[in-house]
């Protein structure tokens, strides 16, 4: 950043508290900017370092100890811009509001409220997401309002809430994870994706604990393991119910807790008796001794914990293949006590607290339903308006982008997200909002998405904006801000009120701080499954943060759940009779599986940290990797431009020869937009009970790009 002069004066160091805008460890740092000494001008130097808190002990990874960089760079949007001739130029804020304003209500009265569609993010403070919630339903109206979240928290969300009647990332605390003696990490790569973390899963291991890797690659992770079950993508179903069948014929059922504490097992037991074990591992493409040894190291070891992510989660059988794995949980008893639980890691920096007020096609804040009466009721008291007039339930976040393609939806308003990129089957989506009547995209970069705008705000980011965040254990934690606004960037919640005050609902939307929003929000949650009622700006002022449910301000809050009784009415947990629905959908014309995920140092879509310079050296470019017998078969050499493709679509990266993937497996990075994007393959088809889409499958071919 060049400042023309030190904000703190000539040579003054300034040092600032803040906590990392990525994923949902949400570590906190200290940040010092000083002047380096450039005669004649003012250049900021910058020191992180991390700040001990609960989840990370005071650790910060590579992209926290960079998030700065991005918020500082010369890129980041001061003015909002206005399409002209084609062109985005600078305008006012005036401008856009009036545009925005008169468009929203142009199109409202010819095609009806539905026609403007609302589209959020988990990377939202749980203020700018409880009124991005309230906007849809209140300002403009609409049914059709969804998340980034969808593609990330829905199936382990679903399937939580299902088992246990209540859906909290982790169901302990991370300071437990050294007490269990066995952990199966399914789906999830710790080591580059919640970084910090890795210190609690050495521990246990120091402690004897065994570490089971269920990944298709020999992951960052999987090198701390002692088990690696390198799965076939999309049966993770299938393994789940291997691994029960295996500890029930072995007599390892945990009965007293099934027969105290669970229903449903008795069909499940019906299932199991005719489940074909060699079947089962030959589809996982797993021997079945390494299946075996894994179930009953699991079910043998005193305390034990599962945590499942997006490899398991982002699947068409997602929910199911989640609840398959809590199957094994419950079967074993090993939750509700000190080094025992279910986890599913959070993603994003908010991906907790995002989806539990009110950003959902279904949802209301304190996750209560959109359909039902008397939720209705109590929200439209808090909001003082009349429960009639609130929509009715809307539509995930890919069928948004379905609708708009259909110019069924005209308008779209996305706030912290970067659709284009991270939607599956990026062709449609790109075609759709290029039909648009009118979108508008809050960013603070000219990401792939604000490219496509009629009109792109500029918003201030985590630096500077206050808020609180929702870590994965649940855990409410209030972030300052920490620096002035850049140019005529504005926080989110304030652009949301002054939007709402031109539409005419100003009086729904009179907030002048966050902590103001909170204090709605804590009203708007109270008595709901989310209850945030006990939580304060003061508590979380004096104290880290506060986990919740907590319903009054007297509470701290609750770590380990379920320590008596699950959340349903009858105090059980539910056991998932219904199989999952493992893919199989290679072709003799796309014969190979492509998988995605992340790498560590670049973030989501990458809009910020490509930004990054720091991170942006470490990984300049998207690649896949795949196994040196595939390479050998396709004449794939290293480092060269391949095409992958799909019957969706394809793109194009730089070939990375890896032993550590199976062989009829390929993994790509998602955060590269453009011809790189993975996306252009990836395949439309959404889990029917969640509507998450099967990201984490696709079958494809693949070709050198080499002329010579
Ligand atoms: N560095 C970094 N960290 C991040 C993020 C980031 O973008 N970059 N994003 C944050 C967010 S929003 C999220 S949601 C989390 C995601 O965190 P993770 O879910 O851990 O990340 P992924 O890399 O998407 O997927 C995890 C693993 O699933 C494996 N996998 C693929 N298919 C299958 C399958 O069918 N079965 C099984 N068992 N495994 C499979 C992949 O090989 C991969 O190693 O990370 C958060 N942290
Ligand atoms: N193939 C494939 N696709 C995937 C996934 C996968 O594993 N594979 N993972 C999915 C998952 S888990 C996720 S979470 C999604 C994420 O996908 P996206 O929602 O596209 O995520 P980001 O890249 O974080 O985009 C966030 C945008 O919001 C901006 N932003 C950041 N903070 C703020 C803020 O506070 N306010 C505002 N207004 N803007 C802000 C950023 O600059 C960026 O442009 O991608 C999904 N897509
Ligand atoms: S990316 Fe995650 S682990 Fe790394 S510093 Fe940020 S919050 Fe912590
Ligand atoms: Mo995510």
């Amino acid at each position: 950043m060049v400042y023309s002069e030190s904000p703190a004066g000539r040579g003054a160091a300034v040092v600032v508290e803040t906590q990392c805008p990525f994923c949902s460890v949400q570590c906190k740092m200290t940040v010092a900017e000083e002047e380096k000494s450039i005669p004649g001008q003012f250049r900021a130097k910058y020191k992180v370092e991390g700040i001990p808190n609960l989840a990370s002990e005071g650790r910060v990874c590579v992209k926290g100890m960079n998030a700065h960089q991005h918020a500082a760079h010369s890129q980041r949007l001061l003015h909002p811009l206005i399409r002209s001739n084609g062109e985005l130029v600078p305008c006012s804020w005036d401008e856009a509001m009036a545009v925005i304003s008169e468009r929203f209500q142009a199109i409202s009265e010819k095609y009806g409220p539905d026609a403007n569609a609302v589209y959020g993010g988990g990377s939202l403070t749980n203020e700018t997401a409880y009124l991005l919630g309230k906007f849809a339903r209140v300002a403009l109206g609409t049914r059709y309002i969804d998340y980034n979240g969808r593609f990330c928290m829905s199936a382990a969300a679903s399937a939580g809430s299902k088992t246990f009647g209540i859906d909290r990332g982790l169901t302990f605390r991370l300071s437990d994870i050294p007490h269990a003696r066995c952990i199966v990490l399914a789906g999830t790569n710790i080591a580059e994706c919640q970084p910090t973390l890795l210190p609690y899963f050495n521990q246990a291991k120091e402690n004897g604990a065994t570490i089971i890797v269920i990944d298709p690659r020999r992951t960052a992770t999987a090198a701390i393991a002692d088990m690696h079950l390198a799965i076939r993508p999309g049966t993770d179903a299938m393994l789940a119910d291997a691994m029960l069948k295996i500890i029930v014929d072995e007599g390892l059922l945990d009965e007293g807790f099934v027969q105290a504490r669970t229903t449903g097992y008795e069909e499940l037991k019906t299932y199991l008796d005719s489940f074909d074990l060699s079947r089962a591992a030959d589809l996982c493409g797993l021997d079945v001794e390494l299946i075996r040894e894994a179930a009953v190291s699991y079910a043998m070891a005193d305390t034990g914990m599962v945590l499942t992510a997006r490899g398991v989660e982002q699947q068409t059988d997602g929910h199911l293949a989640v609840r398959r794995y809590l199957n094994l949980v419950l079967a074993t008893g090993k939750i509700g006590r000190e080094g025992c639980g279910y986890g599913a890691i959070t993603g994003q920096g908010n991906g907790q607290g995002g989806r539990e007020h009110g950003q959902k096609a279904d949802q209301l804040p304190g996750y209560r339903s959109i359909e039902n009466e008397e939720d209705r009721a109590y929200i439209a008291s808090v909001w003082g308006v009349k429960p009639s007039s609130l929509p009715g339930k809307g539509v995930s976040a890919y069928e948004m982008m379905e609708l708009i393609h259909e110019g069924e939806i005209k308008s779209l308003f996305v706030m912290g997200s970067n659709p284009v990129v991270s939607n599956p089957n990026a062709g449609l989506v790109e075609e759709g909002l290029n039909h648009l009547d009118f979108l508008v995209v809050a960013d603070m970069f000219m990401s792939e998405t604000a490219r496509f705008a009629d009109l792109v705000l500029p918003v201030t980011s985590y630096m500077e904006n206050e808020g609180t965040l929702t870590n994965l254990e649940g855990l409410v934690l209030l972030r300052k801000a920490a620096r002035e606004a850049p140019g005529e960037a504005l926080h989110d919640w304030m652009i949301l009120c002054s939007i709402a005050d031109r539409l005419g609902k100003g009086e729904y939307f009179d907030f002048h701080e966050p902590e103001e929003i909170f204090n709605e929000l804590r009203l708007a949650s109270k008595g709901g499954i989310a209850d945030y009622f006990g939580i304060t700006y003061d508590r979380l002022r004096r104290d880290e943060g506060v986990y919740w449910p907590c319903p009054s301000e007297e509470e701290s809050g609750t770590g380990l759940l379920f320590r008596q009784s699950f959340a349903h009415p009858d105090g059980k947990a539910v056991f998932s009779v219904m199989p999952g629905n493992p893919w199989v959908g290679v072709s003799e014309e796309y014969p190979l599986i492509l998988t995605n995920g992340r790498v560590l140092s670049h973030y989501l879509t990458g809009v910020q940290t490509r930004r990054s310079p720091s991170l942006l050296a470490r990984e300049l470019e998207n690649f896949v990797e795949i196994h040196p017998i595939t390479a050998r078969r396709y004449r794939i050499r290293d480092g060269e431009w391949v095409e992958i493709v799909s019957e969706h679509g394809r793109f194009t990266v730089r070939s990375r020869i890896k032993e550590h993937i199976r062989e009829d497996t390929l993994f790509v990075p998602m955060h590269w937009g453009g011809v790189q994007n993975v996306n252009h393959a990836t395949r439309p088809e959404l889990d029917p009970f969640c509507k998450m889409p099967g990201f984490k499958t696709a079958a494809v071919r693949i070709r050198s790009l080499r002329q010579w």
